[in-house]
């Protein structure tokens, strides 16, 4: 963790207004349009963004289409888009607190996971896939002798990615280096509240080498950008992370436009399975406290769903609470924190909604569940332990996204293993035993 003068050094660095990257150039959206970056520490705006326009995202495909074309990417040697990759990476690794701290302003994340996670797990991905990028090669397919049969990877041609506000470095990376590291170029949409580090990602990109038009970053909303980008006909493929309900509607975009390719990575529930066997339970209830509440929740593996044996489930359950009552809430940019801010005042509205329901459903909240901190102006929430979840209430077949973990008591194996797999999400899994 960096010192914490250097984390406020950060802080107090002035935002200048932002615009879309494309073709190697900044620029304001085609209307001039703009929307103010709200900062969930406090509630209040301390930059803008271009609010991009379909006009936008034509442009971007554009210049994403003739730099696929031309093969100033594509046409490289491997091993020469693998030096771009890694000094990419050096570079995301050169400013990490940089982004780090311009990322937690944004979205609300406490610094010390907003290090590791943001530019430390997006430079492993880089420097992941461009090791790829040479050692990923076809296949010869077994056939008779009269028929010789090649399996060639090349690259599909304009890849559009469509990240979420929680960790938008991590997942864009995800998104942007293997695309890269095959030779595609890139069209890239940030969530439209958590769209600065990924600016300076493509800034960072061009630095390293990127070509111009390989990288292209459009800001702006879901229903204006992203729909335009579902609905493009000269989108290849198209990789997201977000929403169920989005993922759908991509499909559905996908079906309506070329049927482009859609590869999707939704939200989750996660069971959490405690037998009373397991070896170390202090440790159990450790790890299940902080496996939902650090990032506020907001964690597609989040373990959100905790299973109990019955035998353990009243000194576990209250062991847990106690855990979370214990963590420190507050100020992200405080390296002492624990739990940072939610990110967004709606988002903060739901989780107190599920709280409310889960409570006239039968659940008893053991403790948190409450706003707390609103002097600030910022979002922020005391986790929340809401104990006997029954399998049918909206706590136990939702993903909340928030601090709210649901406590639901099991008798036999059989019975765990069906609450576990008793709703609609996949993503992760735990078991103590
Ligand atoms: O997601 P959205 P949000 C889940 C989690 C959370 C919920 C809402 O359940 O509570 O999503 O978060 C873009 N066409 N996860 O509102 O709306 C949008 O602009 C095309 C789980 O952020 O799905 C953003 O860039 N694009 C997840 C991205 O989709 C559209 C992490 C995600 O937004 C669009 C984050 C549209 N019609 C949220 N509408 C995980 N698995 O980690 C929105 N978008």
């Amino acid at each position: 963790m960096p010192d914490q003068s250097l984390i406020d050094a950060e802080r107090a660095k002035p935002v200048p207004p932002q615009g879309h990257f494309i073709d190697g150039a900044w620029g304001p959206a085609s209307d001039g349009g703009t929307r103010p970056v709200i900062s969930p520490i406090d509630g209040r705006p301390f930059a803008t963004i271009a609010e991009g326009t379909a006009e936008d995202v034509d442009c971007a495909v554009a210049a994403a289409r003739a730099a696929f074309e031309d093969g100033r990417w594509s046409g490289l040697a491997p091993a020469a888009r693998k030096r771009v990759l890694h000094r990419f990476a050096d570079l995301v690794e050169r400013n990490a607190l940089e982004l780090a701290v311009l990322g937690v302003r944004d979205n609300g994340t406490e610094i010390g996971m907003a290090i590791r996670a943001e530019p430390g797990s997006c430079a492993g991905t880089l420097r992941f896939y461009a090791e790829a990028a040479d050692k990923i090669g076809g296949e010869i397919a077994p056939s008779s002798p009269d028929i010789l049969a090649l399996v060639h990877r090349e690259p599909v041609g304009v890849v559009g990615a469509i990240v979420p506000w929680n960790f938008p470095l991590m997942i864009a990376a995800w998104k942007i280096a293997p695309a890269l590291a095959a030779g595609n170029t890139v069209v890239l949409k940030p969530s439209e509240t958590a769209s600065l580090t990924v600016l300076r990602l493509a800034e960072l990109g061009a630095e390293a080498g990127l070509p111009p038009g390989v990288l292209n970053v459009v800001s702006g909303s879901g229903s204006v950008v992203g729909e335009a980008m579902g609905l493009h006909m000269d989108i290849d493929v198209l990789a997201f992370t977000g929403s169920g309900a989005t993922g759908r509607r991509l499909l559905d975009y996908a079906a309506r436009s070329n049927m482009k390719r859609c590869y999707l990575e939704l939200g989750g529930k996660s069971p959490n399975v405690v037998f009373a066997d397991a070896p170390d339970l202090e440790e159990a209830a450790r790890v299940t406290a902080h496996g939902i509440f650090r990032n506020s929740g907001q964690v597609c593996i989040a373990g959100s769903r905790l299973i109990v044996e019955r035998s353990i489930h009243a000194d576990f359950t209250r062991r847990v609470a106690e855990i979370a009552a214990a963590m420190r809430v507050g100020d992200p940019l405080d390296a002492d924190t624990q739990i940072g801010a939610v990110h967004s005042e709606a988002q903060l509205s739901a989780n107190l909604r599920f709280v409310e329901t889960a409570r006239a459903e039968g659940g008893e909240v053991l403790t948190g569940g409450d706003r707390i901190l609103a002097e600030t102006g910022g979002y922020y929430m005391a986790p929340a332990v809401v104990d006997n979840v029954a399998p049918t209430a909206a706590l136990f077949r939702n993903e909340v996204f928030g601090p709210v973990l649901s406590v639901t008591p099991f008798d036999t194996v059989d019975q765990a293993i069906a609450l576990a797999n008793g709703t609609d999400f996949g993503l992760a899994g735990a078991v103590w035993t």
